[in-house]
């Protein structure tokens, strides 16, 4: 039987790490990893690693234990790496990939390079929350720890409805809420609720989007220069793409942003058969068949450009056998 308790045998110290940009299944899984081991193995000594997730996820327990940096001396008998697709992507707690006498990651992504101790990955599961959800004792987990878990899978799911949401999602997710979790407030504060500046750029992507494909694809970009004018980082533009995915007849949908001179984040949702993952790959990216992501380089309409070559390569051969 799976059970994180089998990994701890011998370990004193552990340290919980969830990837760059933490996500709402990041930091869910993260959180609910550190309360059940908090809550149920008080005699570990159990750290929580974290780059300083936005605002809005800001609404489960204990997150003021999360620890922002990682220090020379910091070191721990296992690395537990939750939502982590490559070695490359563990967030402030990098330093200690090396150091930790054992790792143990439970994933997700398609994409995954495996260099742990142990490695457990089901891309067939809607998030990490879902994954790590087996290794626990359902009785011992508490309304705190069922509260970051259920954030995760909504996140990833976009609340229940994405593909990935399967019918083992919802049993996990009714289980989470007979724990008596206040679901409605999560998903209001964490999801759904957006700043009004948050809104104002979504509503300048969405005026500014413009199509390829005969409509099949979408494409929405913002400079810099926009982010700043409208006080924004990168997070404040997470729900972008999915509006975008939104739009009638639309195949794939892709959010650009400009982090640093020419040089662009790049954002990929599918809705049914192209797997975007093998588009994001491509130029070094990754992560699911139906969103993934990477970082390109270049003008912007050349990136631009690359995509769309890239994107003939999954429409072309697939237009022709259903032709
Ligand atoms: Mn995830």
């Amino acid at each position: 039987m799976k059970s994180i308790e089998t990994y701890l045998d011998g370990v004193q110290k552990v340290a919980i790490a969830g990837h760059v940009n933490p996500d709402g299944d990041c930091v869910g899984s993260c959180m609910a990893m550190y309360l059940y081991l908090t809550e149920n193995y008080p005699s570990l000594e159990t750290t929580v690693y974290l780059q300083q997730p936005r605002s809005a996820l800001n609404c489960l327990e204990k997150m003021d234990q999360i620890r922002t940096t990682c220090e020379d001396t910091d070191t721990c008998d296992l690395l537990i790496l939750l939502d982590i697709s490559s070695v490359e992507r563990i967030g402030v707690a990098g330093p200690l990939y090396q150091r930790a006498a054992k790792t143990l990651c439970l994933d997700h992504h398609v994409t995954n390079d495996g260099r742990y101790t142990w490695f457990c990955n089901r891309p067939e599961a809607s998030s990490a929350c879902e994954v790590i959800w087996d290794y626990f004792d359902e009785k011992k987990v508490s309304r705190a720890c069922a509260e970051a878990l259920y954030m995760g899978i909504a996140h990833d799911t976009g609340v229940f409805q994405y593909q990935s949401t399967s019918p083992e999602t919802m049993r996990i997710a009714a289980k989470l809420m007979e724990k008596g979790i206040p679901f409605t407030r999560i998903l209001e504060k964490s999801y759904y609720q957006k700043t009004y500046a948050e809104n104002q750029i979504l509503g300048r992507a969405l005026m500014e989007s413009f199509t390829l494909y005969d409509g099949r694809v979408i494409v929405a970009a913002i400079k810099s220069k926009t982010m700043k004018f409208y006080g924004l980082n990168p997070k404040d533009m997470d729900g972008i793409v999915a509006q975008l995915r939104n739009t009638e007849g639309v195949e794939v949908a892709i959010f650009m942003y400009e982090t640093a001179w020419l040089t662009y984040k790049v954002s990929l949702r599918s809705k049914d058969w192209l797997d975007v993952s093998k588009v994001a790959a491509a130029f070094g990216g990754g992560g699911h068949f139906h969103a993934a992501g990477c970082t390109m380089e270049g003008m912007h309409r050349d990136v631009i450009n690359n995509l769309s070559d890239e994107l003939y390569l999954q429409f072309e051969p697939h237009d022709r056998e259903n032709a």
